[in-house]
């Protein structure tokens, strides 16, 4: 059976494009083909500026609503990064495989550097190296695939580039992974800013969907999705990125298709109510369960301290043996 693993990572409120690029697939179809492993990344939601304890809120936050998606913990297994060392160990051994050019030349590290710079910050070593931690999360699992929205593609390309170094300088370790992708809403965009991603940790707070927006906060933010000057409704991601993010939206949350339903409106207002109210009703059961499961944090603990279990389980042969392989001594 193929083994897939993805995260997510506790750097803001889980938003309507992690779920419609990522979650959504994890429960549909992932879980289901796949020995799966979902994991709350907070290792990575260290590298820029953040608060300690919001960091810890935002991942039990997280781990909550992975199950409140769907994820079922019979069927896959759902876990912090942080408490299986395996992570932080492989990665190291990565970081002697990879190389600093490589770091460099990853959209994500450019973007949020210039970010942290402008928010008058320090750009934390940990950033440019994000990727080799992201790689070792994936290859300490033997992983096949990695269901991603768009904009993690090169980093799981250079999960695979490291993989195909690491074995061929070393013998082979490990499984050489990759990406799959939703299709539609694998990059849906900020309603204020449609040329950018809608990413949890933005500073346009009213472009962006969260997982638990009571329903008429979803309402007014999807109304005031900035469109352009035109009025017919038509699907050009190039010159009509507003319009098109929604209908992009719109055909994700209600399985139909952004060109086909461009020719169903006739004017802008009636897109974003009909959109609005199916982003409400694809949430409405996600927060309704979410509801319930902070009712019970005992259980959700117990499915993270299971799943570290098993998760460590599966990563330490790995991750001993690449130890072997590099040239490391075995502990006594
Ligand atoms: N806007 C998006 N559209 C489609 N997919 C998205 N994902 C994130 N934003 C969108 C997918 O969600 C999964 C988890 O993402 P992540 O937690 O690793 O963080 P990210 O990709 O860096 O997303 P964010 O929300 O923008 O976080 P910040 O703001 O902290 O960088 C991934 O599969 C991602 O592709």
């Amino acid at each position: 059976m193929k083994r897939v693993f993805s995260g997510i990572k506790p750097t803001g409120h889980l938003t309507l494009g992690n779920y419609l690029g990522a979650m959504r697939r994890w429960v549909a179809v992932d879980q289901h083909q796949a020995d799966a492993l979902f994991s709350v990344v907070d290792l990575h939601a260290l590298t820029v500026e953040h608060d300690p304890a919001r960091v810890r809120r935002l991942s039990r936050q997280a781990a909550t609503l992975l199950l409140a998606v769907g994820l079922d913990p019979e069927r896959c297994t759902v876990f912090v990064q942080s408490h299986v060392d395996e992570h932080a160990r492989l990665s190291y051994l990565l970081e002697c495989v990879a190389t600093d050019g490589e770091m460099r030349r990853m959209i994500q590290y450019k973007e949020k550097a210039v970010r942290e710079r402008a928010r008058g910050g320090s750009v934390r070593l940990s950033l440019l190296t994000y990727p080799v931690l992201m790689a070792a999360d994936i290859l300490a699992y033997g992983t096949d695939e990695v269901p991603v929205g768009e904009d993690q593609a090169q980093h799981v390309e250079l999960a695979r580039d490291v993989a195909v170094r690491f074995n061929q300088r070393y013998g082979h370790t490990f499984v050489v992974p990759r990406a799959t992708s939703p299709g539609v809403a694998a990059r849906v965009m900020n309603l204020q800013e449609p040329t950018s991603k809608m990413g949890k940790s933005d500073d346009v707070g009213p472009g962006i969907v969260y997982l638990l927006d009571e329903p008429d906060v979803v309402r007014k933010k999807v109304m005031r999705a900035v469109t352009d000057s035109g009025r017919d409704v038509v699907y050009d991601r190039e010159e009509r990125p507003g319009v098109a993010n929604l209908l992009e939206i719109l055909a994700a949350c209600t399985g139909g298709n952004p060109e086909a339903l461009s020719g169903v409106y006739e004017s802008y207002g009636a897109l974003k109510k009909d959109t609005a109210e199916a982003v409400v009703e694809v949430l409405r059961p996600v927060q309704q369960r979410h509801k319930e499961l902070c009712a019970d944090p005992g259980y959700v603990e117990g499915v993270l301290r299971d799943g570290a279990d098993r998760a460590r389980a599966m990563a330490r042969p790995t991750v001993d043996a690449a130890y072997r392989a590099i040239g490391l001594l075995p502990a006594p």
